[in-house]
C-alpha cells in the first residue's frame, strides 16, 4: 500500500514541509485534522483554488479530517503575500456575501457527512470578538518585528509600500492556526507556496504562546506550464468554479485544450485518476497524442466533480454541436456561450435577404462572393444549409427574437443581431 505522503508526492503535490519524518508518522499512525483556508476575496473560487483543496479531499480518503476555513474576518483586511499591491478593502457586506457563495462551493467540493465528516469554519466567528488591547497585549507581545520583517511574501512590499493594516495580516491567520488546534485539534495547516510565511508565524505563536509543539506545516508548489504562461488565465481572465462565470462548456474546454507537455502532470494533481491509469494515459500521450486520451480524461473527471454528471453532459452536448455544425439542438445560451470567441455583427433590420446580410455582417466579402457562397453550399443559417439565392432572413430565423448564427464553410461562425 502506498502511502499518503507517497501518493501525494508522486502526484507533485508537495512543495515544503515542516518536518517530513514529524508529519509522515502523524499521518501514518493517526487520524488527525487539517486545515486549509481561503478568503473571500470575490463571490467565487476559482482554478487556483483547486489543488489545495483537492489535497484535503485526498487526506480526507484516507481517514483524516479536513477543516475549511472560510476567511470572513481575514477579508477584511487582506493577505499581502506576494502581491505587487494594497488590495482596496471590501466592505463588511461584500465579505459576507462573498462567504456565503464560497461556502456552497466548498459544500460540493467536502463530503459533510462521513465518519471523518469535514468541518467548515468561518474565522470571523473569533476574530471579531478580539480586543485591540487584547490582541496587542495577548498576541502580539509573542511576535518579534524582525522575525515578521524578514518574511519572503512580504519582502517586496517594503520596498513598494505596505499598510499596517496588511502587515498585520499574518498575525490573524496565526490565531486561527492556535484557535483551531485546540478547538478542532488541527495540527497540520496546507496551503500554496505563497501561504508558507503564514503558516509558519502560525507554528511560531503557537510555540511561544501555548507552548505547542505538535503541529506541522506543508506547502503545495505554484501550477506551472511547459511554455511558460501564467496557468489558470485565458484572454477573458480566470478560470472560475462558478458556471454563470465559467460555463460548464468553457471550463470543459480549457482543460481540453491543455498541452501534451502539461496533461499528465494536471491529471496527477487535478483529479483523483489513479497511478496505474495515469501511466497508461502517458503511454498514450507519448505513441498516439492525436487522439487526446490524457486531456479528455482530464476535462472528463474534473468538469464532472465541479459540475456534476449534468454539467459535464451540457459541455460535451455545445461541444460536440459545435463541432457537427448541429447547433438547433441547443438553446440561446448554450449558443453565445459555445460562440463567445467567434466575431459578431450588427445589421440594419432594412433589407432582409439572405445575400444582403452576409454581406452586411461581414460573412461573405462581396455579393458576388455571397451568392456563389451559397450556390456553392457554403452558407448555413442556424447549422441549416440554404442554397436558395433568394432566400429571406425572416423572424423565424432570429433565435429568441434576438440573433442569427451564420456559418460559412467548416467552421467559420458569425453571429448576427439586428438594430
Ligand atoms: C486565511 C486565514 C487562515 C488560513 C488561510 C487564509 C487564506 C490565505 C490566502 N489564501 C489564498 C486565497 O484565499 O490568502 N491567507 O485566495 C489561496 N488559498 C489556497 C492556497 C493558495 C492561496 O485559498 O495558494 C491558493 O488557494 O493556499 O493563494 O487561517
Amino acid at each position: 500500500m502506498t502511502t499518503l505522503l507517497e501518493d501525494l508526492q508522486y502526484r507533485g503535490i508537495v512543495y515544503q514541509m515542516t518536518d517530513e519524518e514529524k508529519i509522515n508518522d502523524m499521518l501514518e499512525q493517526e487520524k488527525i485534522s487539517l486545515y486549509c483556508g481561503a478568503d473571500p476575496t470575490a463571490d467565487s473560487l476559482h482554478i487556483g483554488h483547486l489543488v489545495p483543496f483537492l489535497t484535503m479531499r485526498r487526506f480526507q480518503q484516507y481517514g483524516h479530517r479536513p477543516v475549511v476555513l472560510i476567511g470572513g474576518g481575514t477579508g477584511m483586511i487582506g493577505d499581502p503575500s506576494f502581491k505587487a499591491d494594497e488590495r482596496k478593502l471590501l466592505t463588511e457586506a461584500e465579505v459576507d456575501a462573498n462567504v456565503d457563495s464560497i461556502k456552497g462551493q466548498m459544500e460540493r467540493i467536502f463530503d459533510f457527512s462521513d465518519d471523518n465528516a469535514a468541518v467548515l469554519v468561518n474565522n470571523k466567528d473569533w476574530l471579531k470578538d478580539i480586543s485591540l488591547i487584547s490582541f496587542l497585549r495577548d498576541y502580539g507581545k509573542h511576535v518579534g518585528l524582525n522575525y515578521m520583517l524578514s518574511k519572503d511574501a512580504i519582502q517586496s512590499r517594503l520596498e513598494t509600500g505596505i499598510s499596517y493594516t496588511e502587515f498585520t495580516y499574518t498575525i490573524l491567520q496565526a490565531i486561527d492556526f492556535g484557535h483551531l488546534n485546540k478547538e478542532f485539534g488541527v495540527r497540520i495547516q496546507i496551503g500554496g507556496s505563497d501561504q508558507w510565511g503564514n503558516i509558519t508565524s502560525g507554528l511560531d505563536l503557537m510555540r511561544r504562546m501555548y507552548g505547542t509543539t505538535n503541529s506541522e506545516g506543508l506547502t503545495i508548489p505554484l501550477i506551472t506550464k511547459a511554455d511558460g504562461k501564467k496557468f489558470g488565465k485565458t484572454e477573458s481572465g480566470n478560470i472560475w468554479l462558478d458556471r454563470k462565470r465559467t460555463s460548464p462548456y468553457e471550463f470543459y474546454q480549457f482543460w481540453l485544450n491543455q498541452r501534451d507537455e502539461d496533461v499528465i502532470k494536471f491529471l496527477k494533481l487535478f483529479t483523483f485518476v489513479e497511478r496505474e491509469e495515469i501511466e497508461k494515459l502517458a503511454v498514450s500521450v507519448a505513441e498516439e497524442p492525436h487522439l487526446r486520451e490524457a486531456q479528455k480524461r482530464l476535462a472528463d473527471e474534473i468538469t464532472e466533480f465541479i459540475h456534476g454528471a449534468e454539467g459535464l453532459e451540457e459541455a460535451k452536448k455545445v461541444t460536440d454541436a459545435l463541432f457537427s455544425g448541429d447547433i438547433k439542438s441547443l438553446d440561446a445560451v448554450q449558443i453565445k456561450d459555445a460562440l463567445k470567441d467567434a466575431p459578431s455583427a450588427e445589421v440594419d433590420g432594412g433589407d432582409n435577404s439572405l445575400v444582403n446580410v452576409l454581406v452586411n455582417a461581414g460573412v461573405s466579402p462581396s455579393r458576388r462572393q455571397a451568392r456563389e457562397d451559397i450556390q456553392n453550399g457554403a452558407i448555413y443559417v442556424n447549422g441549416e444549409r440554404i442554397q436558395d439565392v433568394n432566400h429571406e432572413i425572416t423572424e423565424e430565423d432570429k433565435i429568441n427574437g434576438e440573433f442569427t448564427v451564420f456559418r460559412r464553410g467548416k467552421k467559420k461562425y458569425t453571429i448576427v443581431s439586428y438594430k
